[in-house]
């Protein structure tokens, strides 16, 4: 009997459509199939992330009556799987060709099986039907606040480092959920947002000093999560009483909110960033485990998560006691680390990584790098950090822009002068979807 050909078709198969199934159709045809399934790192070097599991992805591929097995394949390229099982045909959908990210992974298959003589065989694209149409789809659809609240531990895990943007309103965070850029042919997008004390505070034209009550706090999340998907890490400033954090805790969790992160300072607490230059008092390591056990205990489901935040480099309290801080506040039960500077020079930070990771290699760690801004993404990974929070850049850079234009309009006794720096109606009608 003749032998049947060979067939390998990589996907990532995270919400399966008609374009999959029309792919596993053609290949099919042409033989045995074999599904290299992406692995969370291959599909992270895409720039992309996956809502299912690789398990769960797999499961559903396997009872697929067009696929015959199911293997990883652990990096974005084909190759140790190509050389491995030397398939007669590759099958894809005709769209990688033009797809920058795609297109060297296409070239490197097109050599590769000229080793044996297999061929590469392109099915035409389906237009209607593709990941990016569904995935847009579930964002009209929303998410529940489960799924949204779990998904920042599913990046936390699955991301090399998880990106965050602030956002004090639902137009900035529309910015924060959208806004996709391509650089070296990997997609870059924010991972979610932030909920950030100063800028709340700023925007409501109040000092940084807790003086935004929490109803008023959790009202412009609710607002965020009206028109967005991504989760969001909220700045519950010092938690505030012990007894009040607990129902802090619940109320964020019932909204969807993925994490709080509370500060070890106690009494008014001022903005970090002015750092000893005003009177501001660390909590004793006693007093904030406390709040961390009961902020714990109060949380209902296993994915909500609260970040200890130290003030030790900040108020000058030295490297010493930020390490003994962080051996304390996880011990107490924290899910996470933030930990804070003040300086430009990104040296104590680097230096609180590198003790921080010599004795605790999995407690994720998040940074706010308003003043060391130099320090890179791809530097921040090296030292080991999870989460990086660009925590007022959205109303710094709006406020600016909004004092030009006022100005203008006053200098002038008119708007035209105003218009080259302002959003043509046209475009803010455009950029609400359903404003029509
Ligand atoms: C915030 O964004 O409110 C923060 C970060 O807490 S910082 O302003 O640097 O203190
Ligand atoms: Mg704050």
């Amino acid at each position: 009997m003749k032998k049947k050909k060979t067939v390998y078709v990589s996907m990532i198969a995270d919400l399966l459509h008609a374009g999959h199934i029309k792919i596993l159709e053609a290949a099919f045809e042409k033989g045995e199939v074999t599904v290299g399934l992406l692995t969370t790192s291959a599909i992270n070097e895409l720039g992309d992330t996956a809502y299912l599991k690789y398990d769960q992805r797999k499961k559903v591929l396997e009872n697929l009556s067009f696929v015959n097995s199911v293997i990883p394949q652990e990096s974005a390229s084909y190759k140790k799987n190509l050389k491995t099982h030397k398939p007669d045909f590759v099958v894809h959908g005709d769209d990688w060709a033009t797809c920058k990210t795609q297109s060297k992974y296409r070239n490197e298959v097109i050599e590769i099986l000229k080793e044996w003589n297999g061929e590469l065989f392109e099915v035409p694209y389906s237009s209607e039907i593709n990941d990016q149409n569904i995935k847009n789809q579930l964002i009209k659809l929303g998410v529940t606040g489960v799924n949204r609240l779990q998904r920042l531990r599913y990046l936390i895990r699955d991301k090399k480092i998880v990106r965050i943007l602030e956002t004090h309103n639902a137009l900035s965070a529309l910015i924060a959920e959208n806004t996709t850029i391509e650089v070296n042919g990997k997609k870059e997008s924010f991972d979610g947002f932030w909920s950030s004390s100063l800028t709340d505070s700023t925007s409501k034209g109040k000092p940084d000093i807790e003086a935004v009550d929490m109803t008023s706090r959790i009202n412009a999340v609710n607002d965020i999560f009206e028109v967005t998907t991504k989760p969001l890490i909220f700045d519950a400033d010092t938690g505030g009483k012990t007894e009040h954090f607990e129902f802090t805790v619940r109320s964020l969790e019932r909204t969807g909110v993925s994490a709080v992160v509370i500060e070890d300072k106690t009494g008014l607490k001022k903005n970090s960033l002015l750092g000893n230059e005003v009177k501001q008092t660390q909590d004793t390591i006693e007093n904030f485990c406390n709040k961390i056990e009961k902020g714990k205990a109060a949380q209902i489901s296993d994915d909500f998560m609260i970040i200890a935040r130290i003030e030790s480099l900040i108020l000058e309290a030295g490297m010493s006691d930020a390490i003994k801080r962080a051996k304390a506040y996880i011990a107490a039960g924290a899910d996470g680390i933030m930990i804070h500077s003040r300086h430009k020079d990104p040296d104590e930070i680097i230096e609180f990584m590198n003790k921080f990771r010599s004795f605790d290699k999995k407690t994720p760690v998040v940074v706010v790098p308003t003043s060391f801004n130099a320090v890179t993404i791809d530097e921040f990974i090296d030292l080991g950090v999870n989460v990086v929070i660009s925590a007022n850049h959205m109303l710094r850079a709006a406020y600016p822009a909004m004092l030009k234009v006022a100005k203008s309009i006053l200098t002038h006794g008119r708007t035209l002068e105003a218009e080259p720096d302002c959003m043509s109606i046209k475009e803010i009608l455009e950029i609400i979807p359903g404003t029509k």
